[in-house]
C-alpha cells in the first residue's frame, strides 16, 4: 500500500513512517523540514497548508503509481493563536482533502486529539460519540478538522478516520499519562489498523495504549482492528514514587488535563 505521511519529520511522524516502512508500506514523507538522514521512502519538503504545493505533490506521486491513502500528522502540537491553529489543522486538512478528491485517493487517517473533547469532565469511560467540547483553540482546530473529514466522507465517500490521540511519548511521565499514554509501537499498530480497516467510512477512535487505567473507550479502535499491546501500568511504580500533587488532581478532573486550566486562557487573536 502506498501512503503519503504528512509531518513525517515530526515526533509521531518519524515513528509512524519507520513502523510503516518496516511493515512493507511504500511511504512518501511530506514535511516543511527536509528529509531526515536515512529515510528510505520518497520525500517532499512542502508546507501542506499550501494547496498548490499539495496538489503538485499528488501530481508527482501520480506519475509513479497509485497513492492509496494519506496519514495526516502535520500540525502544531500545542496551543497557539486561533488563526495559526486554523492554518495548522484546518487549512492543511482541507488542502489534502481537495487533492485527494482531485486525484482519486480514498482514505485519510488524521491525528486528531483528546483536546477536541478535552473540556468534558472526566467521569465515566469517554465514548467516541460525546459532543465536541474543546479545551483550547488547539482543540477547536481538531474539532473543525474532524468536521471537514465528516463533510468529505459524506460528499465524496472518502474513508476518513480521526484518531483522538492521548499522550504520545516513549514512556508515561505523570499520573495522567498512566491513563492517556500512547506508546510508539501502539501508534504504528493504530495507524496500520486505520489504513487497512475494510470500508470504515467516517470514524472516530481514541489513540491510547491498552492502559489498565484508561479513561477513554478503546472499543471504537478495536472495531477497526486496532489491538493495542502496551500498558502504561508497567511504569506505574516509577511514576507513583513521587507523592500525588494538586497538579495531578487538576489534571484528572477533565479529559484534556492541563489544557483545561487558566494557564491556557488567552485571547483568540492575540499575537496573530
Ligand atoms: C495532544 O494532543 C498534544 O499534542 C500534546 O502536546 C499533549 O498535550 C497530548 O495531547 C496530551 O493530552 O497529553
Amino acid at each position: 500500500m502506498r501512503v503519503l505521511v504528512t509531518g513525517a519529520a515530526g515526533s509521531i511522524g518519524t515513528v509512524v513512517c519507520a513502523g510503516l516502512l518496516e511493515r512493507g508500506y511504500d511511504v512518501a514523507g511530506l514535511d516543511m523540514a527536509s528529509e531526515p538522514e536515512g529515510f528510505t521512502g520518497s520525500w517532499f519538503t512542502v508546507d501542506c497548508g499550501d494547496p498548490d504545493a499539495v496538489s503538485a505533490v499528488f501530481g508527482k506521486l501520480d506519475e509513479s503509481g497509485r497513492l492509496d491513502a494519506v496519514v495526516h500528522l502535520a500540525s502544531i502540537p500545542d496551543e497557539a493563536a486561533l488563526p495559526v491553529i486554523l492554518e495548522s489543522h484546518v487549512h492543511t486538512t482541507a488542502a489534502l482533502l481537495d487533492a485527494m478528491v482531485e486525484h482519486g485517493v480514498n482514505r485519510i487517517v488524521f491525528a486528531s486529539s483528546n483536546h477536541a473533547v478535552g473540556r468534558t469532565p472526566r467521569t465515566d469511560l469517554l465514548r467516541a460519540e460525546v459532543p465536541p467540547r474543546p479545551d483550547t483553540f488547539y482543540g477547536v482546530g481538531k474539532v473543525a478538522a474532524e468536521a471537514l473529514l465528516r463533510l468529505y466522507a459524506d460528499r465524496y465517500a472518502i474513508d476518513a478516520l480521526a484518531a483522538r490521540i492521548g499522550s504520545f511519548l516513549p514512556e508515561p511521565e505523570s499520573r495522567r499519562h498512566l491513563s492517556t499514554w500512547l506508546s510508539h509501537d501502539d501508534a504504528v499498530r493504530m495507524v496500520h489498523a486505520c489504513l487497512t480497516a475494510p470500508d470504515p467510512g467516517f470514524a472516530v477512535l481514541y489513540g491510547i495504549s491498552a492502559n489498565t487505567r484508561a479513561w477513554w473507550d478503546l472499543e471504537p479502535g478495536r472495531s477497526l482492528g486496532y489491538e493495542p499491546e502496551d500498558d502504561a501500568e508497567s511504569f506505574a511504580a516509577r511514576v507513583e514514587q513521587a507523592p500525588e500533587t494538586e497538579t495531578d488532581r487538576v489534571e484528572a478532573a477533565h479529559v484534556g488535563g492541563p489544557f483545561v486550566t487558566e494557564a491556557y486562557y488567552r485571547p483568540a487573536l492575540e499575537g496573530a
